[in-house]
C-alpha cells in the first residue's frame, strides 16, 4: 500500500465510524404480500421484543443503535419504559412513523378524505403521535399518506391538496424546537389513479410551504422503474430538504427487499451524493433508515446483511477520487471521469470493513457471529403462545 492509499484507507475507515443506520419495528415482525403472511418462528410479540432484536443488530454490527416505531403496531402503555428498556438494551428510539392507513374510516383517505369527521381523526393521530415524541425523546415524525383516488372523478384533486396543506400545517405547528416533520412521497398503491403526495416535488413543495422543519424522505422503493434517485438525493440536498431514507429494494413497484439486493450500484450512486455534500455525518441530519419487509427470509440476518449493504456501499462511495474525478470533469474527459467512480465502485471493501470492525471489537462477519450466536434458538423457545407480531399487530 503507498503511503496515499494508507491515508485513503484511514479516511474511508474514520468516515465509516461516524455512518448511523436506523431499522424498522416492523421488519422484526411477521410481513406478506396481499396474497399471504408466512409466520416465522421466534418472531417478536410485542415492541420490546423488537427492541430486543434491534439490539442484536447493533450489537453486532456497531452501526444500527435506534429503531424506529411505527404507532399503532408499536402503542405500549408507557412510553418512557420502553425507552429506558431500549437504553438498557444498548439502542434508542428513534424516529415515529404515523399509521393513518388502516382503519375502516381510512377507506377514502385520512388527511385529504372528504369527511371532516375523518380529517379529524386523522390529524389527532399525527398529534397523538408528536406527544409519543415528547416521551421517547424521537427527533422525527415520519409521514407517509396512503391517500389519494382510484377513478377519475371520484374526488377533487385540488382540494384534496389543500386538506393535506392544512392537515401538516397543523401538525408542523405542534412540532417542539427540536422536532421534524418527514414527509414520505409514493407513487401509487393502494390509490391506483392519483395519489395525494406522489413525488419528490409535491413532498418537497409542501415542505418548503411548511419551514425549515420539514423535510422530504426518500423511500427508494417509492419511485416509477428507471428513475434517477440519486439526482433527487443531490437535488434536496442542495436544497437543504433531505431529511431521511427509507432505504430497501425492488425490482418492480414497492418490493420492500434488503436493500441492496436489486440493484447495489444504484445505492453506490446514491451514496456518493451523500458523501460528495458531506452528509454522512448525523450532525448533517440525514436519517439512514431501513424501511423493510422480510417475507420469506429469516428477519434478523436479513436486517444485517441489509445494514452490511449500506456500509459497503458507503465505502464504495467514500473511495471515490474526488480530486481525480473534478478533474476529469473539468477537462471534459467523459470516459476518464466514469471511470474514477467505476474504480471505487468495483473495489472490494469487505476486507476494509472486517478490519474496521476488528477495530470496533467487533466479530468481523456478523452474518457469522450471528449464526454462532445462538440467538435464534433461544428466541425460538422462548417466543411461544402469545399473539406475534405482524402487519396490523
Ligand atoms: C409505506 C411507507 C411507510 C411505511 C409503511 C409500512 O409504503 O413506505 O414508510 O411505514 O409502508
Ligand atoms: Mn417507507
Amino acid at each position: 500500500m503507498t503511503q496515499s492509499d494508507a491515508q485513503t484507507h484511514d479516511r474511508v475507515k474514520q468516515a465509516l465510524r461516524t455512518q448511523r443506520i436506523e431499522t424498522p419495528s416492523w421488519a422484526y415482525a411477521n410481513s406478506g404480500t396481499r396474497f399471504k403472511v408466512f409466520p416465522q418462528e421466534g418472531v417478536p410479540r410485542n415492541p420490546y421484543e423488537k427492541i430486543a432484536d434491534a439490539a442484536v443488530v447493533h450489537r453486532l454490527t456497531g452501526v444500527a443503535p435506534t429503531v424506529a416505531l411505527h404507532i399503532p403496531w408499536d402503542r405500549v402503555d408507557d412510553y418512557s419504559d420502553l425507552a429506558k428498556y431500549a437504553a438498557d438494551q444498548g439502542v434508542a428510539l428513534g424516529a415515529i412513523n404515523a399509521n393513518v392507513f388502516q382503519d375502516n374510516d381510512y377507506k377514502l383517505g385520512s388527511v385529504t378524505n372528504p369527511d371532516p369527521g375523518v380529517r379529524r381523526k386523522a390529524i389527532d393521530h399525527l398529534l397523538e403521535c408528536v406527544d409519543i415524541m415528547d416521551r421517547t425523546g424521537s427527533r422525527d415524525l415520519k409521514l407517509w399518506f396512503s391517500d389519494g383516488t382510484n377513478y377519475p372523478g371520484q374526488d377533487d384533486i385540488r382540494a384534496r391538496q389543500d386538506r393535506l396543506a392544512a392537515a401538516l400545517r397543523e401538525t408542523y405547528d405542534r412540532l417542539g424546537d427540536h422536532q421534524r416533520l418527514l414527509l414520505e412521497y409514493k407513487l401509487f398503491e393502494p390509490a391506483f389513479y392519483a395519489t395525494d403526495v406522489p413525488d419528490w416535488g409535491t413532498a418537497y413543495a409542501h415542505c418548503l410551504e411548511l419551514g425549515p422543519k420539514a423535510q422530504v424522505v426518500i423511500d427508494t422503493g417509492h419511485h416509477a422503474p428507471g428513475t434517477n434517485i440519486e439526482f433527487i438525493v443531490a437535488f434536496l440536498l442542495r436544497a437543504g430538504r433531505l431529511g431521511a431514507f427509507d432505504f430497501n429494494s425492488r425490482f418492480y413497484a414497492d418490493d420492500d427487499l434488503m436493500v441492496g439486493a436489486a440493484d447495489p450500484f444504484q445505492l453506490f450512486r446514491i451514496m456518493y451524493e451523500i458523501v460528495r455534500a458531506d452528509a454522512l455525518r448525523p450532525a448533517a441530519g440525514i436519517a439512514f433508515m431501513l424501511d423493510q419487509c422480510h417475507n420469506i427470509e429469516p428477519k434478523i440476518p436479513a436486517i444485517i446483511r441489509s445494514v452490511l449493504n449500506v456500509q459497503e456501499a458507503t465505502a464504495k462511495a467514500l473511495l471515490v477520487d474526488a480530486a481525480a474525478l473534478a478533474a476529469a470533469q473539468q477537462a471534459g474527459d467523459v470516459l476518464g471521469a466514469n471511470a474514477v467512480l467505476m474504480d471505487a465502485y468495483h473495489t472490494d471493501v469487505r476486507p476494509l470493513l472486517a478490519e474496521l470492525r476488528a477495530e470496533l471489537g467487533l466479530d468481523p462477519d456478523p452474518m457469522a457471529a450471528y449464526a454462532r450466536s445462538g440467538y435464534f434458538d433461544k428466541i425460538r423457545a422462548e417466543r411461544v403462545g402469545g399473539q406475534q407480531a405482524g402487519w396490523g399487530a
